[in-house]
């Protein structure tokens, strides 16, 4: 096994902010809320990369993993018009879409299916429909395809899904997971702070019951992912703050397997003033994020957001994984993001091995796939 940190330091430390805290990197020591705040605020890119990327290396040494998945949106009608989105409309907006059962089976088949190993699915906050109607979806899905992963519903959908069917987040948790769900997505944690999520999306729940919600979920034994939304207006401070909440979160539950930054994309929302994050803050998401997140086993480069190149330079500033074979993505396409739909498998193994890691597919425990390549000749 290399040695993670060549050298007592990096070549240099620009900023000297970093000294104290590379040390307690070395020594594998818990890093603060004001580590994340001071990291948050530094401009030494490579420091906090070459950090990030001992870390990486001690727990996945030069393995960088990939699935196949499909993502599904049965419908983009919400109830909660959140200005970061650009994705839900109306009832009545005459562009909305609301699937029917057979819809989302036929869709769920199309193409690909026989290289996907999970369905991604989540959807708007409907108002008309009901639990039993996605429960209803979900066994219907368990059933055509029962050797794949069924990763559904963000925490803020359980939470809408329980008031509205007046149950407890428990047992609404247990009905989507005896009707097949395996799994919960990462999304809709935005950013924990009340300030923020007043402005950028006033009508959800708060972070706490976001919070709750993956605390009852990983009780009841569904594992969930978590995400973050930065490049918008959080601060050094909300981002670290939420960060430090997902890892007690994490310490009492062991419950998340990965963690997700996504970058904002403003266009087409109302939002859209803002500016684009950029690649110096797309990789510095991923660094801290490795860094403080030191009870979290890995840390995804979305390639959707940060586009192919940038999640590929991830892949040596604290990344471990590359998401993914995705085959139709709604949500960020909504909100301007110019990358293609899907990348083909041979153009995920070259971006990985380029950055000198090993690909790995797996599934969504993270367990080896193997098959023939063959099999690949459809994504082509
Ligand atoms: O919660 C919505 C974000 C999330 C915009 O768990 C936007 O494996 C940027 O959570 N600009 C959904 N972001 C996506 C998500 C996800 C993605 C990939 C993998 C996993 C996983 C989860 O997308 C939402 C929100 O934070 N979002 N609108 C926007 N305009």
């Amino acid at each position: 096994m290399k040695s993670h940190f060549v050298h007592n330091q990096p070549p240099r430390i620009e900023d000297a902010r970093l000294k104290m805290i590379f040390e307690k990197v070395k020594a594998g020591e818990r890093l603060s809320y004001e580590d994340g705040v001071a990291m948050y605020r530094s401009s030494d890119l490579l420091t906090l990369g070459y950090m990030a990327n001992a870390v990486r290396e001690r727990l996945h040494g030069d393995t960088t993993y990939f699935n196949v998945n499909r993502h599904i949106n049965p419908t983009d009608v919400c109830v909660a018009s959140c200005r970061l989105c650009a994705f839900g409309k109306r009832a009545k907006d005459p562009h909305a879409y609301t699937m029917s059962l057979e819809q989302v089976w036929e869709v769920a088949g199309k193409g690909y299916a026989e290289a996907v190993t999970e369905f991604h699915i989540v959807g708007g906050l409907h108002p008309e429909l009901t639990l039993a109607w996605f429960c209803e979806m979900i066994s219907g899905l368990k059933e055509r395809y029962p050797a794949v992963h069924l990763k559904a519903f963000t925490m803020v959908e359980v939470a809408y899904l329980a008031k509205r069917a007046r149950l407890s987040l428990r047992e609404t948790l247990e009905r989507l997971r005896d009707a097949g769900v395996d799994s919960l997505p990462g999304g809709g944690a935005e950013i924990f702070s009340e300030r923020v999520r007043r402005i950028i999306c006033d009508h959800k729940i708060d972070g706490d019951e976001w919070l709750e919600t993956a605390r009852i979920a990983h009780q009841i034994g569904l594992k969930s992912n978590c995400t973050m939304l930065y490049g918008h207006i959080e601060t050094a401070e909300d981002a670290s703050d939420h960060l430090v909440r997902l890892r007690a979160v994490q310490d009492e539950t062991n419950g998340f397997v990965t963690f997700i930054p996504l970058a904002f994309h403003p266009a087409n929302t109302a939002l859209a003033h803002l500016e684009p994050t950029s690649g110096f803050n797309d990789l510095k998401q991923i660094a801290v994020s490795r860094l403080m997140l030191d009870n979290i086993p890995h840390v995804k480069a979305y390639w959707i957001m940060m586009t192919p190149a940038v999640a590929q330079i991830a892949q040596r500033f604290g990344a471990n994984d590359l998401d993914g074979t995705v085959v139709e993505e709604k949500i960020y396409h909504d909100a301007g993001a110019t990358t293609a739909q899907h990348l083909r498998r041979q153009d995920l193994l070259r971006l990985i091995r380029e950055a000198g890691r090993e690909p790995v597919e797996r599934d969504t425990s993270y367990r080896p796939v193997t098959r023939a390549e063959s099999a690949f000749t459809v994504l082509v």
